[in-house]
């Protein structure tokens, strides 16, 4: 299997390139092992230093409120696809995965059973389907 892991060209701190997110293998919509994605094919985030203000932004990013929980060692099971994702950190007050700090995009020392997974709390406010510029619209208007 040819995995394309490594793209040198996207900076995972650029808010500029939205990362897709969604929640696999839980037994509610608001948990499960979180899948990202840039290019249409999903993969996973691997749990080093994997921890609740992690699980908060992509929470949030989903349109829940926040997160309860940040699981380890692939929670929810294991992924198939790429792992994107590794040494994830957020100080919290990131609106997206996207402007975390993290090793770059496929870089990582990981296997699926470390696959991340959430937690999330809260209704869901916001359309996930609506994109990036009406998200950011939607926020503003309603502070
Ligand atoms: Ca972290
Ligand atoms: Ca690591």
């Amino acid at each position: 299997m040819n995995i394309d892991i490594s793209s040198p060209y996207i900076d995972t701190t650029t808010a500029n390139d939205p990362i897709q997110i969604r929640l696999v293998g839980g037994t509610s919509a608001t948990e499960g092992r979180v899948e990202i994605t840039r290019n249409r094919t999903w993969g996973t985030i691997c749990d080093d230093s994997w921890d609740i203000q992690d699980a908060n932004v992509v929470c949030r990013q989903l349109g829940y409120d926040s997160a309860t929980d940040a699981f380890s060692n692939a929670y929810f099971g294991q992924g198939t696809g790429p792992i994107y994702l590794d040494d994830v950190t957020c100080f919290g007050t990131e609106t997206a995965l996207s402007q975390c700090l993290a090793s770059q995009w496929g870089e990582h020392n990981c296997r699926h059973f470390e696959d991340a997974g959430v937690r999330c709390y809260g209704e869901l406010l916001k359309k996930q389907e609506l994109s990036p510029t009406v998200f950011e619209v939607f926020e503003s208007m309603s502070h």
